[in-house]
Formats: C-alpha cells, sequence, structure tokens
C-alpha cells in the first residue's frame, strides 16, 4: 500500500497499519503543541497506526487541501481540527462520498451531523460561563459587586467555536451583573504576539479596565507584558484582573508569578481517545458521537506548586 508523506514522496506502508490522515490548525499556541503532541505520540505505528499529519499554519484553506489530499491518498480515516466552524460542507461531503469516516478533533466544524463520525471536543461555552462565575465570587470576596466594573476580551481566532463558546458563555454571566460594563473585544487570533498588540491598542484606547479576559493562555502572556509596559499593574496583587483559557504549563508560571488571576482549563491530550474511538470503529463499533475531554479551572488561591506536579502538559 503506498500513501504520500507531506505529498512530496510516496512511501510503502505496512498494510496492517491504520493510515490516518490529520488536519491540524497549526502551532499558534502552547495548547496546539500540547494537542499535537499527544495525538502523534498515540497515533504510532506500534499502537497500528500511520500518521500522516499536515499543520495548516492556521490557514482553512491549507486544511481543506489536506483533506482533499488524504482522500486521494485514500486514508482509512481522517481527523480534522477545523480552524473555524463554517466552511466544511463540500470537503466533508467529499470524504463521505470516497466513503473515508471524519473525525471532527478540539473545534467543531457547523455542518450536518451526517458528515462526521464523532467529535472530541471541550465544552467552550461552559468554560466561558465559569469564567463570569469565578469573576463574580472573586469580586464579592473583594467587596466589589457593586462597583462599575469595566471588562476588556482578548478573543481567540474569531469564528473558532473555543471563541464562540468563551465569548458566549462569559456574555451570559455578564448579563447577570448591571454593574458589569464589556468595554471592547478584539481578535487576538490565539498567538502571544496579537495578544500583546491588541492589549497595546485596548490601553491606549481605555483608561478605566478592571478586569481582562484573555480567551488563551499565550494571549494572556501577551497582555501582562503590554500591561507592564504601559507601566500598569495585573494579577492578585495589581489593578488589572487577567482571566485566560488553557491551563498549559506556563500559565501555571505566570499565576505563581502573581501575573494571571485565574486560567479555566482546556484539556489538550487527546490522542488516547483519538486511538481508542479509530480502534473501536477500525473494530465494527460504533462510538458516542460527542466525546468531552474533563476540565477544571485554577486560581491562585490554591496550591498550584503541587497541582502543576500532577499535570500532563
Ligand atoms: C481550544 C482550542 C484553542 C486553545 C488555543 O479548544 O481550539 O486553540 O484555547 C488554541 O490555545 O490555539
Amino acid at each position: 500500500r503506498e500513501v504520500y508523506t507531506g505529498m512530496q514522496e510516496m512511501s510503502e506502508v505496512d498494510e496492517n497499519l491504520i493510515v490516518v490522515g490529520f488536519s491540524q490548525v497549526g502551532s499558534e499556541s502552547d495548547w496546539r503543541n500540547a494537542h499535537t503532541q499527544s495525538v502523534k505520540e498515540a497515533l504510532t505505528e506500534e499502537n497500528g497506526f500511520y500518521l500522516i499529519f499536515e499543520d495548516a499554519q492556521q490557514k482553512q484553506e491549507n486544511q481543506i487541501k489536506a483533506v482533499r489530499s488524504f482522500i486521494l491518498q485514500e486514508v482509512d480515516y481522517i481527523v480534522l481540527a477545523p480552524i473555524v466552524e463554517t466552511g466544511w460542507e463540500a470537503v466533508l461531503q467529499e470524504a463521505k462520498d470516497a466513503g473515508i469516516p471524519v473525525i471532527l478533533d478540539d473545534r467543531l466544524a457547523d455542518v450536518d451531523e451526517e458528515l462526521y463520525t464523532c467529535w472530541v471536543g471541550t465544552n467552550a461555552e461552559k468554560e466561558g460561563e465559569d469564567a463570569g462565575l469565578w469573576l463574580a465570587d472573586y469580586l464579592e470576596k473583594e467587596g466589589r459587586d457593586e462597583e462599575e466594573i469595566n471588562i476588556v476580551t482578548v478573543q481567540g481566532t474569531a469564528g473558532a467555536t473555543a471563541q464562540i463558546g468563551r465569548t458566549d458563555g462569559f456574555q451570559k454571566i455578564l448579563k447577570q451583573h448591571d454593574n458589569w460594563k464589556m468595554l471592547d473585544r478584539m481578535d487576538g487570533d490565539f498567538t502571544q504576539a496579537k495578544g500583546q498588540e491588541v492589549m497595546e491598542t485596548l490601553l491606549a484606547k481605555y483608561d478605566d479596565i478592571d478586569v481582562v479576559v484573555c480567551e488563551n493562555d499565550n494571549m494572556a502572556f501577551g497582555a501582562v507584558d503590554a500591561i507592564r509596559a504601559a507601566g500598569r499593574t495585573c494579577g492578585p496583587d495589581g489593578d488589572i484582573i487577567i482571566i485566560s483559557f488553557d491551563a498549559v504549563s506556563a500559565a501555571f508560571d505566570a499565576m505563581i508569578a502573581g501575573e494571571i488571576n485565574a486560567v479555566f482549563e482546556c484539556n489538550p491530550l487527546h490522542g488516547p481517545k483519538l486511538q481508542e474511538i479509530i480502534t473501536s470503529l477500525e473494530a465494527g463499533k460504533t462510538v458516542d458521537k460527542i466525546q468531552y475531554m474533563e476540565e477544571a479551572y485554577f486560581d491562585t488561591t490554591m496550591d498550584l506548586e503541587s497541582i502543576r506536579k500532577e499535570r500532563a502538559y
């Protein structure tokens, strides 16, 4: 059996291996790199897989090209981590017509459920709601539950279900507090550089920001740098509260250093679950349509050093 690896060279692949084409968003964040690592560590030859990995550098058209190449190569399964929720109908219909099962992973695509076998992901809306609930609790403990609270959001890639869910979830709680005001939301594309740039813009525009909601850790790291550069302070002892999402290892460093107040986990270790799903499908079993990863949150009131020792990313 012959497949292209990376579209250049053909390579002989052992008939018994399950060939999986994986279209990954890119390498925009620590979370994404942990996600890629987890999938590569699970879908190995010794586990019975031949993985064709395509990094789309955060461009949807590259993901569509990758899926089309997987179809041409007649892979056994396609795993797609869709960068945004729209624009997938046609190419997923082509995969279906070619009889290749598609597993959506991490973010979701807004397509007919018939076009994918299952989705492994996290509940972004719940993450956003949990962040809002945490903020309400924190402000009450600080005696600030009646005070006018000005909030800005550094959003993830526009149209990514992680961005949509976190924004909508937080908004749901914000609406319950008429003393909270969302001054602005700007797209930081889940990267540290863009997060810093967006925070610089927001600090120039508003001089009364109390809370920054960053929709992933890397943008939060950028925001902290921008806040410091503007001569302001953040974190539990600062004048700007920072909330973030993902809970990668560097976010624990930032909380321990007192730069970020709280982080809402989004577990990237999908590899083992994907391995289990594909193995089940290969054995002719059916699998649950939606498979949520478990999640938690962490803040500076917790024993973060010992928690981090237990964590794998
Ligand atoms: C979340 C995932 C997001 C992470 C970011 O499910 O899609 O993409 O929160 C990553 O760090 O870039």
